[in-house]
């Protein structure tokens, strides 16, 4: 289980040997996926089973004159062409999206994005679907788009959404904290900066693109689905409400999933085209996607234009924040948060700070792009506000000529004021974030970095060193349900465990890994609650047929609320062995004694005689006591109380080449505290693939469109993924300081790295040209828009 090559002793805050909370277990699901044996969607093949080709739409606006799918369907092992009207027939043209928005499965008159659903051909096999859909001649009268929000707002502006009763393409004003105040202390302070910003779209990347394979069966009339969800339980409801199939019938399965990052949280019309053939042609229907399509297609993420605005005393000390942003939404209102949070969580862009006063407005605008607004990889927005407030108070510093390290710790929310309320209403649970910078700076050698820097500049070299600070707090964990669901169902989750009699158990979760881990974490849960070995607990996950009702996986809401269900339910699961126990050992109730260490029961002052968990199992079925039911398990539903509030430091360093404009990240360096740690191991891989996927953030990734509505990066040739070359070595670092809500004070940690780590590379890029009076460089920073700067700033060579 430890490193066997004899590296680091792993830290154990458990105390015991069982793979409980703060091992590095090996991750129990990597033998499949290192050998080859995982399952993933395109590997489910069934008997006669037709394959699915969307036909898209070659113009991002455009209304569609005729559709004449006589050719395609002419063709031998073309089964069936599908259109819009085909799915009127069954009720099935249009799906709600998760912000109550209406979306058609596919177009009837107006294209509203480039490569939007047009029709489908289904076929025998992938390659004549292919053919097949190359063969669908669609006539198109093309219209002028609008790509940018700030356009979508100008009264000539074309507009998207015809179908709509207002004449206009804006979807809604959001607003958060006090505007007042927040007026009032920018007229009291004595310096005030202003940046605008924009957090460009992005695209999510899974490794594997999204799909399914529908099969309905029409004797048993039931519906399964094998699907990329990262969500499944909230899939099927949402899918026994568009098919009014009932909802026993419709069994949602999401086998191994390659990486979902938000892009797997909503349905796609792929998904309802193939369920739809299914049910009419009576035979299972695969759809996959290949890359541009889900490049194209899917939900993208960010796509926040921001203007910022922060204002403090001449010492230093924030007064308040003041923001406003233009959110392009594409051509539906497709965002995947919340219900009641049409901004996601943006409101916490008062970051790690105390601020007296904030406030924010929002106006989102529907526009000839794909639909989408998922969280890739951030609890909802908190990416585009963390950005905001990192990027706030560097400005600050830069403006007062302060160390952006000492202005963050005169601000921070101090130690000692936890539970701290925020200006714009969010409970924080707890934290520690001086601590966390302190050994942040301490461990990079701030100081001499900044002499290294200024005898740089001193010698006029021909690199200049930047050095980037972001100590962020993160939001993680929805519900409560009361204020946190999806088409109404609240943000709970869930858990169920059954122990065998021969003291093995089954543990089965409403939240669904990507690749995070949870076959592992989740049973080093059990392990530390009933002193089982990890090795004897199984975990199970993504059938809706057998798992209990969960929210799903995303926001790192699995480990706050799937892991506090996990943790309940094996400690109700204990409840009760404590009672067999206590019949095994001839004693009352009362006197009987768990140990942690031993992970077994004795009488109180009566150490020597234990009852194992294992024996306490065989009892439970063999041996039951008369008062209690026979059998060993329990289940949890778990709505979590409030969110919890990881955080982190981060420092990066940076080379900028003043000759060619390039950025060379020379050290990156994460220091994140999600409370107490199930699996540091796992911790640190997902560090490492969220600084990557920061660092993609802030210098390459950019999903772009021409004026037409052509989309300019719509491939991994022109929307450019970092690859090893271009991620560094990474240090990662660590304290604790447990969410005190939390039934194992742990807080989430799978979305920190991505949302902490673009502010850190693009501060440190700005501070490496800071004494020319650099205040900005837009994400991403390409050398090109870097030489540009540099230049303008008089720094080129
Ligand atoms: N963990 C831990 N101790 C803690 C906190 C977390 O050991 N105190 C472990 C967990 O047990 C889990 C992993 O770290 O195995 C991530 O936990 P958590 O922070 O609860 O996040 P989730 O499991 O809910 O994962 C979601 C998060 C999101 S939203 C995106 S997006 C993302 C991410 O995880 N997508 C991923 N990491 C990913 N990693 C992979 N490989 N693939 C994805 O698609
Ligand atoms: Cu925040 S994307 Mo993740 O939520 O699946």
């Amino acid at each position: 289980r430890f490193d066997e090559d004899g590296g680091p002793e792993p830290e154990k805050t458990c105390g015991h040997d069982r793979g409980g909370m703060g091992e590095d277990v090996r991750r129990k699901e990597d033998r499949r996926f290192v050998t080859g044996e995982g399952t993933y969607v395109d590997d489910i093949k069934k008997d006669g089973m037709l394959h699915c080709e969307i036909v898209r739409s070659p113009h991002g606006h455009a209304r569609v004159v005729d559709i004449d799918g006589s050719r395609a369907e002419s063709m031998d092992d073309v089964v069936a062409v599908i259109t819009a009207e085909d799915l009127a027939a069954h009720d099935l043209a249009t799906m709600p999206t998760l912000m109550d928005d209406t979306q058609e499965v596919l177009v009837r008159e107006k294209v509203k994005f480039q490569s939007q659903e047009v029709a489908a051909v289904i076929a025998t096999d992938r390659y004549a679907a292919k053919d097949g859909a190359e063969r669908v001649e669609v006539e198109y009268d093309t219209l002028d788009a609008v790509v940018d929000a700030a356009d979508a707002k100008a009264e000539d502006a074309p507009i998207v959404r015809e179908d709509l009763e207002e004449d206009t393409n804006h979807i809604f004003t959001w607003e958060a904290g006090d505007e007042e105040a927040t007026e009032q202390a920018f007229a009291d302070a004595d310096v005030t900066v202003e940046q605008d910003m924009y957090y460009q779209r992005l695209h999510p990347a899974p490794i594997e693109t999204c799909g399914c394979v529908a099969d309905w069966d029409e004797d048993d009339e039931q519906m399964t689905v094998h699907m990329t969800s990262q969500a499944p339980h909230a899939h099927r409801t949402l899918f026994s409400m568009v098919s009014g199939i009932p909802e026993h019938k419709v069994r949602i399965v999401s086998p191994d999933v390659g990486g979902g990052f938000g892009n797997k949280v909503p349905i796609y019309p792929g998904y309802v085209v193939a369920a739809a053939a299914s049910y009419v042609l009576e035979q299972p229907v695969k759809w996959v996607e290949e890359r541009s399509e889900n490049v194209q297609t899917t939900s993208f993420a960010r796509d926040y234009d921001m203007t910022g605005r922060i204002a403090a005393t001449e010492d230093g000390e924030i007064l308040g924040i003041d923001t406003e942003v233009l959110a392009n939404h594409g051509a539906y209102n497709a965002a995947a948060q919340p219900s009641k949070f049409p901004a996601g969580f943006f409101k916490i862009f008062t970051g790690s700070y105390d601020v007296p006063a904030a406030h924010a407005s929002l106006d989102a605008y529907y526009t000839n792009t794909a639909p989408g607004g998922i969280a890739y990889r951030c609890s909802f927005r908190v990416t585009e506000a963390v950005y905001l407030v990192e990027r706030l108070v560097k400005a600050l510093a830069q403006e007062l000529d302060a160390d952006p390290a000492e202005i963050r710790r005169q601000n921070f929310i101090p130690e000692d004021a936890f539970p701290y309320e925020s200006a714009t209403g969010w409970e924080y649970d707890s934290g520690n974030y001086e601590r966390a910078l302190d050994k942040a700076l301490e461990s990079v050698d701030y100081d001499g970095l900044r002499e290294e820097q200024a005898e740089r500049i001193e010698n006029d070299d021909d690199t200049l060193l930047g050095i980037g600070l972001s100590t962020f707090t993160e939001i993680v964990g929805a519900g409560p349900g009361k204020q946190c669901d999806i088409a109404g169902v609240e943000m709970f989750d869930s858990c169920e465990i059954r122990v065998h009699p021969t003291g093995t158990a089954t543990v089965r979760i409403g939240v669904q890994t990507q690749g995070q881990g949870h076959e592992t974490t989740f049973a080093q849960i059990v392990a530390e609650e009933l002193g089982l070995d990890v090795d004897s607990v199984e975990v199970e996950h993504g059938d809706t047929d057998t798992e209990p009702y969960g929210l799903g996986t995303y926001a790192s809401r699995s480990t706050p609320v799937g892991g506090a269900a996990t943790a309940v339910a094996a400690r109700k699961v204990r409840e009760k062995a404590k009672s067999v126990a206590a019949n095994e050992l001839e004693a009352d109730e009362e006197d009987v004694v768990w140990s942690r260490e031993s992970g077994a029961f004795s009488i109180e002052g009566a150490p020597e005689r234990t009852v194992t968990i294992e024996e306490v199992a065989a009892a439970s079925y063999m041996n039951s006591p008369a008062d209690e039911e026979p059998g060993l398990e329990a289940v949890d539903y778990y709505d979590p109380p409030n969110m919890t509030y990881p955080f982190g430091a981060y420092v990066c360093v940076v080379e900028v080449d003043r000759e060619t404009g390039e950025v060379d990240i020379r050290q990156f360096y994460a220091l994140d505290d999600c409370g107490n740690r199930i699996n540091p191991m796992i911790i640190e891989g997902q560090v490492h693939g969220g600084v990557a996927q920061g660092i993609g953030t802030a210098m390459l990734e950019h999903v772009t469109y021409d004026d037409d509505g052509n989309v300019t990066a719509g491939d991994f040739m022109n929307y450019l993924l970092p690859t090893a070359m271009e991620i560094p070595e990474m240090e990662t670092d660590y304290t604790v300081t447990p969410s005190p809500h939390h039934p194992i004070g742990a807080k989430g940690v799978g979305e920190s790295p991505t949302v902490g780590s673009p502010p850190a590379i693009v501060n440190a890029v700005v501070d490496a040209m800071a004494h020319a009076g650099v205040r900005h460089v837009d994400m991403p920073m390409t050398a090109d828009r870097v030489w540009e700067v540099l230049d303008d700033a008089g720094l080129s060579k």
